[in-house]
């Protein structure tokens, strides 16, 4: 690897200028944030150098410029994993230190930009690491929040939304272009006149808004390419200010055109918002596309002139979910309108160039649009989009039985709305899910009736982790340690990870994965001390589940798995229990109130748990507030339990399960998502998996005869009084009874099926267990783990993308 610093002592030269063009100061007066502003700074400037190395090189060697559309990327903090790229961290920290500096410290200062919601942003930040690495000329597109997803509080055992103020010490990574700023209309109507024997369209009376971007550099693995996130923030066209109004005394309303403008990309919406303020959305999700979709033409056209029949050739358009489904209308948009191309030819080139990953079979996640709001805002696009369904209708074979479901089922346009998922599919030349079971059901039912019509799109791209910000970067310790045995190989190719197997059998290497382990519980510990004031005991079983709460997640199981624990431990002081944390993170959408219920169940259970002296030197339940990358990268190693429990058929995916494995945690899980793969990789053997399986779960609810009452009513003694202390106020000290988790399990039937697994979940969680006490074998089982989690990397997956969607 070139690195741009050759000693420590020419990196401390520069950075003690750059701190001092920065503050005005000596470095050894400056403060943390000082120092942290001024390294990111000068990392970020290096890196622009390198990135415009790399687009040169792209232009040269004519390589297809990959552009991947995400209304999220949680990139995370940027520091540590820029100098671990760039092959420089140890020279670095050493540097500084000499300086009288801690370069942990100095990075703790670095805002974590909360980006996104959860795994499909997380995975875009991924991807984006790993095109840089595999050298792919790869462009994030996506969205500026002022505000990212709310900092997540816990008052009286609730969840509280705080605004993120991420930007409010300033975000050195960024740089803003308004140079390359793209007007974006929203209403008017449209016109038509006629050239020749061309009908053209434009729009008129459109209220015009500035996307602003702003550019981050993506710096790869091996410091050879650096490529870009471009991020678009909304603002006035001009500025309006309305000096008269100020004059008055009306403050609001004399900046009140700049305040609309800019509310566009104010805030990231939490994934289950429902309705409020979806006009909103719908202007996010077309500002992103339409300025993304300029910007990517410019470069085209600036590359290549007006030979637009090469775009599929040289541009690759990937939209992450169905939010940048407006790609396709888009771009059919500006070739016609603006580039002169008809229908025809403009469609050969969108749909060879767009393709689309599917996330999420939840029929509420499956984003659609009243017709009415849509084409108000949007009648251009909107119109295109009529004339998609029109054409799709008219190609459509009515004379099989099956036509008029399956056209009703592959529709764009359906009962007053705009389904973006048809149009998804419809505008693309490939279908993705996100793992193998995931696409099955994508094919098998979800997206069936295009699966019948053009099987050859659809393919599976199982999820994949950026390998080096997961293993390496968060878990220095049992890094080490792996690179002591196996070379370093595996930072730039994961698969290496596999000559790990060689020391399953070497005990003294065990007891130091052991001792890994147990260093990265501490470094968590003192976290949870720090945050929220809890001792943990890092001689306990750390049992992991961090995740978003949702109902088919079912954090609902595992904390009534700590009730029944903890109700049979006061019953009878000999049953026996493995010392545990049960340690629970993550963030429910502000409007979901199911969701916050849950957490404030957990937490209620732990002011329970936590402060009864008979128990609480064998568990102890700990709710970490506001989960996000930053913590994310601490929780991961300490972890020895991987919960992931979600009812079978419902997690597409999940990418905690890959992270958690990696880092050497045995997965208890259900045959769901990417688990089904882990599995396979890690054999059934070094896992711990119960319950329902998908077909079981499609058969049980399709048979009738599920009855959450006689599941109860079969176990009165642990089931039934969990039931009843959701409502006799055993853990109401905090805020209150729980009657609504009562009401959906018991009157609702329990439609996620925590009661029928509860058994199986419990009895794998104590077999589990009851294996911890054998530490050498343990440790083999978390050693073969991560020896077989490197088929996981996200370098693998972008591989697959690239060979076999975007052909780059
Ligand atoms: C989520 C799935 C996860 C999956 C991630 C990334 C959405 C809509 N879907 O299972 O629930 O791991 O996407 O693919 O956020």
């Amino acid at each position: 690897m070139d690195k741009i610093y050759q000693s420590k002592e020419e990196f401390a030269e520069q950075y003690r200028q750059h701190v001092r063009a920065l503050s005005g100061k000596e470095f050894e007066d400056t403060s943390d944030i000082d120092r942290f502003t001024a390294l990111a700074k000068m990392i970020a400037g290096d890196s622009r150098v390198i990135a415009a190395q790399t687009d040169e090189r792209n232009r040269v060697e004519g390589k297809k410029r990959v552009y991947y559309f995400s209304i999220e990327f949680l990139i995370g903090r940027l520091l540590d994993n820029y100098l671990l790229n760039l092959g420089i961290r140890d020279l670095v920290a050493d540097a500084i230190a000499d300086m009288g500096g801690d370069l942990d410290e100095i990075e703790r200062q670095e805002p974590d930009p909360a980006l996104g919601n959860g795994g499909l942003g997380r995975l875009a930040a991924c991807f984006l690491d790993s095109m840089a690495h595999e050298g792919i000329a790869g462009y994030g597109n996506g969205m500026r929040y002022r505000y990212g997803l709310f900092k997540q509080e816990i008052v009286d055992g609730r969840q509280v939304e705080v605004a993120d103020e991420w930007l409010s010490k300033g975000y050195p990574w960024e740089v803003k272009r308004p140079d390359k700023a793209v007007r974006i209309g929203f209403g008017g109507h449209v016109v038509s006149h006629q050239e020749g024997d061309r009908t053209v369209f434009s729009l008129e009376g459109t209220q015009v808004g500035l996307a602003v971007p702003y550019d981050i550099p993506i710096v790869g693995y091996g410091g050879k390419t650096v490529n870009k996130l471009r991020c678009w923030s909304a603002e006035p066209i001009d500025e309006h200010f309305d000096l008269d109004a100020f004059n008055a005394g009306d403050y609001t309303g004399a900046d009140r055109d700049r305040a609309n403008a800019e509310a566009i990309s104010a805030i990231l919406y939490p994934n289950d918002a429902g309705e409020h303020g979806r006009l909103l959305r719908l202007k996010q999700e077309y500002l992103f596309v339409a300025a993304g979709i300029r910007t990517l033409l410019d470069t085209f056209e600036r590359e290549h002139g007006d030979a637009w029949d090469e775009l599929p050739r040289y541009v690759a358009i990937h939209t992450n979910d169905t939010h940048p489904a407006m790609c396709g209308p888009e771009l059919m948009r500006i070739l016609m309108d603006e580039k002169g191309l008809g229908w025809d030819e403009a469609w050969n080139i969108v749909t060879n160039t767009v393709s689309y990953t599917n996330h999420t079979i939840l029929p509420e996640a499956l984003e659609k649009w009243p017709i009415s709001t849509f084409s108000a805002l949007l009648p251009r696009v909107y119109q295109i989009i009529d004339e998609i369904n029109r054409r799709w209708r008219e190609g459509f074979d009515m004379s099989q039985p099956e036509s008029a479901e399956r056209l009703r089922a592959t529709a764009v346009l359906w009962d007053g709305e705009v389904r973006m998922a048809n149009l998804s599919v419809i505008c693309s030349h490939s279908v993705n899910g996100v793992a193998k079971i995931h696409t099955d059901i994508l094919k098998a039912s979800t997206l069936k009736d295009f699966a019948a019509l053009k099987p050859a799109m659809f393919n599976n791209k199982t999820n994949g982790i950026c390998h080096r910000r997961f293993f390496a970067e968060s878990n220095p310790t049992y890094a080490k340690l792996v690179s002591e045995a196996i070379g370093d190989a595996w930072l730039d190719d994961a698969s290496e990870l596999e000559k790990l197997t060689a020391f399953e059998g070497d005990d003294s290497f065990l007891e130091r994965v052991g001792a890994s382990k147990r260093a990265n519980k501490i470094r968590l510990a003192e976290y949870v001390k720090r945050e929220c004031g809890l001792v943990i005991d890092p001689n306990t079983i750390f049992d992991v589940q961090v995740k978003r709460f949702h109902a088919y997640k079912r954090q609902l199981l595992n904390i009534m798995k700590v009730i029944d624990l903890y109700n049979r431990r006061l019953a009878d002081p000999n049953f026996k229990i493995q010392p545990t944390t049960f340690i629970f993170s993550g963030k429910a959408a502000s409007s979901y109130t199911f969701a916050k219920e849950v957490i404030r169940l957990i937490n209620g259970v732990a002011n329970v748990v936590n402060n009864d002296p008979r128990v609480n030197d064998i568990m102890k339940v700990c709710f970490i507030p506001n989960f996000r990358v930053s913590n994310a990268q601490l929780i991961y190693p300490a972890a020895e339990i991987s919960e992931q429990i979600s009812t079978a058929g419902k997690e597409a995916s999940g990418t905690s399960n890959m992270k958690l494995m990696m880092n050497g945690a045995i997965t208890l899980g259900t045959m769901d998502g990417a688990n089904i793969e882990i599995v396979d990789l890690a054999g059934r053997e070094n896992e711990a998996i119960f319950g329902l399986t998908t077909p079981e779960v499609e058969e049980l609810r399709a048979s009738g005869q599920y009855f959450a009452w006689d599941i109860v009513n079969s176990d009165r003694a642990r089931l039934g009084r969990i039931i009843d202390q959701f409502v006799d106020g055993t853990f109401a000290g905090l805020s209150g009874n729980f009657e609504s988790i009562h009401h959906e399990l018991m009157f609702n039937n329990d439609y996620d099926l925590v009661l029928k697994d509860f058994h199986s979940y419990v009895d794998t969680w104590e077999a589990l267990t009851a294996t911890y006490p054998n530490a050498q074998d343990w440790n083999r089982r978390a050693l073969h783990n991560t020896a077989m989690s490197g088929w996981f990397s996200s370098d693998r997956t972008i591989r697959e993308y690239r060979d076999e969607i975007w052909h780059a």
